[in-house]
């Protein structure tokens, strides 16, 4: 028996998302966050399937389009990777907003779409960029000391940005993409000790350094849970950054953050105060993505990585 799914591939900054438009598992309605914990009990081979050796890689982001709860949105999404589902994925939204105008859904304007964590406002734009109005982001603590194995002391934020994140400026590190592999395994080591010194819940490792020129504000490496590094400037990541540099008095409302990922492609950030004195924030996070592949994925039962390879 054969599987069909189709597919429209994107990039965001250089970070992929596949779009699963159609054949993916069915999950029933309600909320989508029951939907997405049914779609990771009980179909995780489909997120397997597409984001995994072979058809996928670690780096690949999915994105399974589903029917919205919310009347008011124009479509429900699921983000997965390698290892399992995400909250939000800000790249994977602009990859999708960027589907849906290809396959003639999405017009010049804004569009509301649901997400396991909270709905989002996409603004598709008149030069194909495109606007995410994220979920509320904050910081939940600030300047948290981690004695990490083989590399001493590392200081950084624990943000929530639609993922968590820890955040870490004094590392040390070279941003380079020459040294992706010794990042990677900087930032493992760091994901190790701050999970293992009280919270677990962060999947997601940033590091900051200066741009590589004039028209950016930083640049970043961002780990992704499934070790695969982001791409793209990472949206979540932004977004959480944001909710940092606002709690720490370095960027005010309406203005504009650029962030620079580790590749050099860039997202432009804003916030908004939801609510000062809990230190939440509405960010709105920038940036464009391109349609590079549309195909149809055959799943054979016959075949021994039919549901891909798991690690
Ligand atoms: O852009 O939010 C993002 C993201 C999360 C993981 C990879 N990209």
């Amino acid at each position: 028996m054969k599987h069909r799914i189709s597919i429209l591939d994107t990039h965001t900054g250089g970070e992929p998302t596949r779009i699963v438009v159609a054949g993916g598992p069915e999950l029933g309605s309600g909320p989508l966050s029951d939907r997405a914990r049914r779609f990771r009990d009980e179909f995780d081979r489909y997120r397997s399937a597409v984001a995994n050796e072979p058809r996928g890689s670690d780096v690949m982001v999915g994105a399974l389009m589903v029917p919205p709860q919310d009347r008011a949105c124009e479509v429900g999404v699921i983000f997965f990777n390698n290892v399992g589902c995400l909250g939000m994925c800000g790249h994977g939204t602009i990859g999708l907003v960027a589907a849906l105008a290809h396959l003639g859904r999405a017009r010049v304007g804004d569009l509301r779409i649901e997400t396991p964590v909270g709905v989002v406002t996409a603004t598709l734009h008149e030069d194909g960029s495109v606007s995410v109005a994220n979920v509320a982001s904050y910081r939940k603590a600030h300047g948290v000391r981690v004695e990490v194995p083989g590399l001493g002391l590392v200081t950084g934020d624990v943000a929530w940005g639609g993922n968590w994140f820890f955040l870490v400026e004094d590392h040390g590190q070279a941003l380079d993409l020459g040294r992706a592999e010794a990042l990677t395994d900087y930032a493992w080591r760091v994901r190790q000790a701050v999970n293992a010194q009280g919270f677990p819940e962060v999947d997601h490792i940033e590091l900051f350094g200066p741009p590589s020129g004039p028209g950016a504000d930083s640049r970043n490496f961002v780990l992704c849970p499934g070790k695969a590094y982001d791409r793209s400037p990472c949206g979540t990541g932004t977004s959480a950054k944001l909710a940092c540099l606002a709690l720490d008095g370095k960027l005010g409302p309406g203005d504009a953050w650029v962030q620079e990922s580790i590749l050099g492609s860039r997202f432009t950030g804003r916030f908004e105060w939801i609510n000062r004195s809990e230190g939440r924030i509405a960010p709105v996070i920038r940036g464009t993505a391109h349609v590079n592949g549309e195909a149809t994925l055959l799943l054979d039962e016959a075949d021994p990585f039919c549901w891909g390879i798991r690690s």
